[in-house]
């Protein structure tokens, strides 16, 4: 089966293997840093994520024709932020979690005080990866600048960071569909939208197909966050054995919450559609395989 005949699933199979490789290979080596910070930076890397966000990084630059070679430092650097989020929202400061992929969280094992740490240096080492893009793979030097620019906005107060922020102050008192899609946006949509970018970087995207990258990404993590919740709530409803109440429903705000399952789930197929739109709208060469990643995330089941 050649690249383009394969399944999508063979695809994100493939994709995913390489980038676990590449993620091995890129932590510090055991005698340039403390043994118990590189074993609690490994632990949860390499703890089996789906590796969405880098397999975007991937697609989006083979879409306009870039190599995996080149794009593969930039989609670990996304691979190093994502998880860092993952320890730093998993701390008793936050959602005071034991237990992430069914496995028992970073700080349960090695501590708060190595969990923080081991998240901080996730985070700086992904810069370091991007950086690598152009020492090692020969990305111009311009592209991999804009790619930093891009990381530390999305992953930061006006990405991520601010998202969690609003989340957090919000936990209380979120009334409006608004709100909550401003968080959507800010915490999940952020890093996927940043992850098509950079794949577009690093091939040389035009600004137009830039655009057209974030709008897909954009709609696209929407829909992700939305699906997310109602895999949620499925889950619950496998575990109880029953549907879940609505009084129930009501402690986690939500998509479902505010505007139930049914019209939820339309939501995450118009948000698809809208996605898909964007690229095929666009001019970029090769959107096959993100058209079908898109599809594949609205059918997945975790
Ligand atoms: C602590 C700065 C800071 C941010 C935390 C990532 C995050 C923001 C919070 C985690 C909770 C959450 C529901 C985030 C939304 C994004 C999301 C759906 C994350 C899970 O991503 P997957 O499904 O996870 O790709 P895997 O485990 O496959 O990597």
């Amino acid at each position: 089966m050649n690249n383009t005949t394969s399944t999508i699933h063979t695809y994100i199979a493939s994709h995913a293997e390489l980038v676990e490789a590449a993620l091995r290979q890129s932590l510090p080596t055991e005698w340039e840093v403390p043994a118990s910070l590189r074993e609690s930076m490994d632990y949860s890397l390499m703890a089996g994520g789906k590796r969405l966000r880098p397999i975007m990084v991937l697609a989006a630059a083979e879409s306009l024709g870039g190599s995996l070679e080149s794009a593969m430092p930039v989609a670990t650097a996304i691979e190093l932020v994502h998880t860092y989020s993952l320890v730093h929202d998993d701390l008793p400061a936050m959602d005071n979690d034991d237990y992430r992929r069914g496995k028992l969280t970073n700080h349960k094992v090695y501590g708060e005080a190595m969990a923080i740490l081991a998240g901080d240096a996730l985070l700086t080492h992904a810069f370091f990866c991007v950086a690598q893009s152009h020492k090692k793979f020969g990305v111009p030097a311009e592209r991999v600048l804009a790619i930093s620019e891009e990381l530390a906005v999305f992953a930061g107060a006006r990405g991520m960071v601010g998202g969690q922020a609003a989340d957090m102050l919000g936990e209380q008192g979120i009334t409006k569909l608004e709100e909550l899609t401003y968080i959507h946006t800010h915490k999940t949509s952020d890093l996927i939208v940043f992850s098509l970018r950079a794949g577009g970087h690093v091939a040389g995207a035009s600004e137009a197909q830039l655009e057209a990258l974030s709008e897909f990404g954009h709609a696209l993590g929407l829909a992700f966050q939305i699906q997310d919740d109602i895999l949620d709530i499925i889950g619950d409803e496998a575990k109880l054995g029953k549907p879940v109440k609505s009084d129930e429903k009501q402690q986690k705000v939500t998509f479902p919450y505010f505007i139930g399952m049914e019209a939820s789930e339309q939501k995450v197929q118009e948000l698809t559609n809208q996605a898909k739109d964007a690229l095929i709208r666009s001019n970029i060469p090769n959107p096959e395989r993100l058209l079908q990643i898109a599809d594949y995330l609205m059918k997945r089941d975790h």
